[in-house]
């Protein structure tokens, strides 16, 4: 029988490569995102190229009353989801904690943290109701070391991590699999989005290295959801050669 995923951040970078990836291996899909136009340019495009089903939802992680309703109008799919993707998520800002902004800090706190669970929250009970699932959530190496002004990034992304541990133990009785990936950097549009349209501080953070790709990732995403009912990686960190954490990047 086909299988399906729920891929949340589908519209770009990481997400948007794990779709890809999912249906070139014949996966149905449901992507998430809040650009409509993206969403469905991209269903159009992975209809056309593999011929899978490609449920298209546009809401914002962050409301929770989007996140119920759009869920509740495909519950016959949830009905036999496989696997979820918690990979919507961003970086808003990249400043010292004195002068951070707190439009920023919810941000990050509230898509990163809260959008996560909300999506996992709705999800969870088909997963129970089958036995069997997977949650996939897209961490970082932030969430194991912080850095010079990543203070509210890191701190979502270290609660990520506590969720992906918590969950493990929680949803263990009901057969259901959870996988942390935590990347290093990948050459996305995260750094446009955390210097707000900056091209050039956002070119400066991938200078004098070869940084992961969308596709780096969503390659090991994908590993991690092809493996025996009994199988399951718990964690995978994955950085470009030159990376060795958070902290230490080798540029020439
Ligand atoms: P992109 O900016 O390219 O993609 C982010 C995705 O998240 C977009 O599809 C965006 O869609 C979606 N998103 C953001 N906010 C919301 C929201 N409120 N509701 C719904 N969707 C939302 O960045 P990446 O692909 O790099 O990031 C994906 C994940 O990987 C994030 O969780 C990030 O923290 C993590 N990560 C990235 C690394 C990197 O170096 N690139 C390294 C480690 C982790 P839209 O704007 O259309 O809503
Ligand atoms: C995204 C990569 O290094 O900016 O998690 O934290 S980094």
């Amino acid at each position: 029988m086909t299988k399906t995923v729920f891929i949340t951040g589908a519209t770009s970078g990481i997400g948007k490569a794990t779709a890809e990836v999912f249906a070139q291996n014949g996966w149905d899909l449901i992507i998430v995102g809040r650009r409509g136009k993206r969403l469905y340019d991209l269903q159009d495009h992975l209809r056309k190229a593999y011929k899978n089903e490609v449920d298209v939802l546009s809401f914002d992680v962050r409301n929770l009353a989007e996140v119920k309703e759009n869920l509740e109008n495909i519950k016959d799919k949830l009905g036999r989801l496989d696997v979820l993707v918690n990979n919507a998520g961003l970086a808003a800002g990249f400043d010292r904690i004195q002068d951070g902004k707190t439009e920023d800090w919810d941000t990050m706190i509230d898509t990163n943290i809260k959008g996560l669970l909300y999506i996992t929250k709705q999800i969870v009970p088909y997963f129970i109701e089958r036995g069997k699932g997977q949650i996939i959530n897209i961490a970082s190496t932030a969430a194991k070391v912080v850095y010079e002004k990543g203070n509210v990034y890191c701190a979502t992304k270290f609660a990520v991590d506590a969720l992906s541990k918590s969950m493990r133990i929680d949803l263990l009785p009901h057969g259901i699999k959870v996988t942390q990936v935590s990347p290093g950097a990948a050459e996305t549009e995260f750094s446009m989005v955390r210097f707000k349209g900056d091209k050039d501080l956002a070119k400066k953070t991938y200078e004098g290295y070869q940084p992961l790709t969308g596709v780096d990732v969503a390659s090991a995403i994908y590993y991690t959801a092809t493996l025996p009912d009994h199988v399951c990686i718990n964690e995978l960190e994955i950085t470009a050669l030159a990376q060795a954490n958070s902290t230490h990047v080798f540029r020439k």
